[in-house]
């Protein structure tokens, strides 16, 4: 009994019952060895404001919302820094150039994936992209992660957070959005909510098998219940990011 309003006052001193711990929104702290291909988007004040993936020596996959619109201007992509306040940590690498799909128009309608060139190797390893719809189905282990808030009202994390989402089937997902596109998105949560990417997240890697399933890019808050998070589907853009891929620069 006496435990028990220990963990009520705990509860309510912790900010309520959906306050979780303070992480991605219900992950963790991950470490950056382990995860060495995640980036991050800088401004050119030096702040974090998307996540992205090393996917080629010299090449990064983010969001198409990430690199247009009201998007900051990139001006560094981070490698190899799970803390972002640790300016000794990984290597702040200049940007050659940037491809943003063309048919990007905004988030919700698909399209949402750019590639920047670096104007150096970042020296960490790449990640595989998607190459098998087994990828996509229903129940797969994904895992997302980012340096984005660690809820809808908190601000963006200092360290490297990872969270484990399921993939959510095409017909569950077009149930909890009606702007959702199978052939160019894919989600990941829980029915119950808890677990998701939030604010600051986008343009990171949603990972399934050792192979990059999805970037993130929208959704309706973060971790509620039946709005899992949407993601693009990087095995249906496979053919214009590999043309940026072997494209020289
Ligand atoms: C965003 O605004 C954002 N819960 C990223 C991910 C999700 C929602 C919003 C998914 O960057």
């Amino acid at each position: 009994m006496r435990l028990g309003v220990l963990v009520l006052v705990l509860m309510v001193l912790g900010g309520g019952a959906a306050a979780a711990d303070p992480r991605v929104v219900g992950g963790s702290r991950v470490s950056i060895t382990d995860y060495p291909w995640v980036v991050y988007l800088a401004d050119s004040n030096g702040n974090q404001f998307c996540g992205g993936t090393l996917v080629a020596p010299t090449k990064v996959l983010t969001a198409a919302h990430c690199t247009t619109g009201l998007a900051p201007r990139i001006s560094r992509v981070v490698v190899g820094r799970e803390d972002k306040r640790n300016g000794k940590q990984g290597t702040a690498v200049p940007v050659a150039e940037v491809w943003t799909h063309p048919d990007f128009v905004s988030a919700d309608r698909g399209s949402d994936v750019a590639v920047v060139t670096l104007k150096r190797e970042a020296g960490a390893t790449p990640l595989a992209l998607a190459d098998d719809e087994k990828l996509y189905e229903e129940g797969t282990k994904a895992f997302a992660l980012g340096w984005g808030r660690t809820s809808e009202q908190a601000a963006a994390s200092q360290y490297l957070m990872g969270v484990e989402v399921p993939v959510v089937s095409d017909e569950s997902c077009a149930e909890s959005y009606p702007s959702y596109k199978a052939e160019a998105m894919v989600c990941a949560g829980l029915p119950e909510g808890g677990r998701d990417t939030c604010q600051g997240d986008s343009g990171g890697p949603l990972v399934a098998d050792g192979k990059l399933i999805g970037v993130t890019s929208w959704g309706e808050g973060c971790a509620r219940k039946n709005k899992p998070g949407v993601y693009a589907r990087v095995l249906a853009y496979r053919e214009v990011i590999d043309a940026q891929l072997q494209a020289t620069g």
